[in-house]
């Protein structure tokens, strides 16, 4: 176990940078300050939120404090195609986060039905063969405010994604080296963090052990080449391509292989969905059959026109954004101005791979008046987009083509 320390955060405290000397983060809560700048508007009904810079963190929208739950002003997807680190959202279940991490001293327990348990440093990990590659990480309540009816959780727009390149082991080499027994079912993972009060579960996840040693499921320790922000997961977390953030542990350091499924709140009460094709119920039903949240279903952005903007009528306006799915890729962006009667193709980007965004852009010239832009991405298997929102009690998955109100002027 490393030498780590967890705590509650006093209720108007919040967590203060300290140190930055390269060796890990430093966060103290007896000196915490907050330095309130400003508030920011998410585009629905009571949307106001302060925006806070937290350590390691540029301005963020506060969701939450105890525990931190920041999004990412929606403006910074139309930057670079890779979330800068400063920027990228935060979420936890549980207020007692980490607030200080020794990399000298932390230590991952790969244990369960394994032939051989291990207890792998940091410097363990790097001497592994490194895998990188760049992936969204998508929180299942993403957008989960624009839910009508409205529902419960965390009222987020859709700033709770972010894409990285990720560098770390694959799980596979470290569950090979451990040996996986016979039997073996699923994979649990725990991370640092944990619960203020006993009654309160603590966080644990699991894949299917398949999936785990797929040999893409990665324990990362690097992000856009840089050490992973204490608030994202410092030193190593679970990445998991494709899959909601609920799976993706933070500051991961207990591995066990079960020869069961894991049954605890966060695998069979929180993070399910429907189960049927759609994901979805009756607005305001409630849902009889559900399966765990897993991969992303297609989404596309428009970044760089904001709702309610006006623009100029009669004359080639540039559109652009992003679009992503669950893994399979993007093979297709399209625009619509009819209210999806028709739709234009747009140019995409470089190809940055299967799990990352894909950047796009085309031009179109609006007639004067009050205008509607649609965008609709399809993946390489042909899954698209519902123009009609799908809902479900815990406003998870959704993937409706977003619509963008212009006045041409
Ligand atoms: N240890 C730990 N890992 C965690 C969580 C958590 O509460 N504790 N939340 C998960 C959820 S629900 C999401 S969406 C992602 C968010 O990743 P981020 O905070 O790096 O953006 O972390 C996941 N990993
Ligand atoms: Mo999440």
């Amino acid at each position: 176990m490393g030498k780590s320390r967890t705590t509650g955060l006093p209720r108007r405290d919040f967590l203060r940078a300290a140190g930055g000397l390269g060796i890990g983060v430093l966060l103290g809560t007896r000196h915490a300050a907050v330095l309130a700048d400003d508030h920011y508007t998410l585009p629905v009904a009571n949307g106001e939120r302060p925006l806070v810079r937290y350590p390691q963190k540029r301005s963020l929208i506060v969701q939450t404090s105890r525990p931190p739950q920041l999004e990412t002003p929606f403006e910074v997807f139309d930057g670079d195609v890779l979330t800068p680190n400063d920027a990228f959202f935060v979420r936890y279940h549980l207020a007692g986060v980490p607030t200080e991490i020794d990399p000298e001293a932390f230590r991952i327990s790969v244990g369960g039905k394994v032939d051989t348990p291990l207890t792998l440093s940091l410097a363990d990990l790097r001497k592994l063969e490194p895998i990188e590659y760049v992936a969204v990480n998508q929180c299942s309540g993403n957008g989960r405010a624009f839910s009508a009816p409205r529902v419960a959780g965390g009222q987020l727009g859709n700033g709770a994604m972010g894409n990285a390149k990720w560098r770390g082991v694959a799980l596979k080499t470290v569950l090979d080296l451990a040996g996986v027994q016979a039997g073996a079912r699923q994979v649990r993972f725990d991370g640092l963090d944990g619960p203020v009060l006993p009654a309160t579960p603590d966080f644990a996840k699991a894949l299917d052990v398949d999936h785990a040693a797929d040999g893409e499921v990665m324990l990362a320790y690097s992000m856009n080449g840089a050490d992973l922000p204490l608030l994202n997961g410092y030193p190593v977390r679970l990445v998991v391509p494709g899959y909601f953030g609920t799976y993706w542990v933070k500051h991961l350091n207990e591995i066990t292989v079960l020869d069961a499924v894991l049954d605890n709140f966060w695998m069979s009460t929180a993070y399910r969905i429907p189960d049927n094709p759609c994901a979805c119920v009756p607005p305001g039903t409630t849902v009889k059959k559900t399966v765990p949240i897993s991969r992303f279903p297609v989404r596309s952005f428009i970044t760089n026109v904001k709702d309610g903007a006006t623009v100029k009528s009669g004359r080639p306006m540039l559109v652009r954004g992003i679009a992503f799915d669950g893994g399979y890729g993007i093979r297709e962006v399209s625009l619509s101005t009819d209210r999806g009667q028709s739709w234009r193709q747009t140019t995409l980007a470089a190809d940055l791979g299967k799990y990352s965004f894909r950047q796009w852009q085309t031009t179109v010239s609006l007639a004067r008046g009050a205008r509607t832009l649609q965008v609709r991405a399809i993946n390489t298997i042909g899954q698209s987009q519902p123009l009609e929102t799908l809902w479900n009690p815990a406003g998870y998955m959704r993937n409706v083509v977003e619509t963008t109100h212009v006045v041409a002027a």
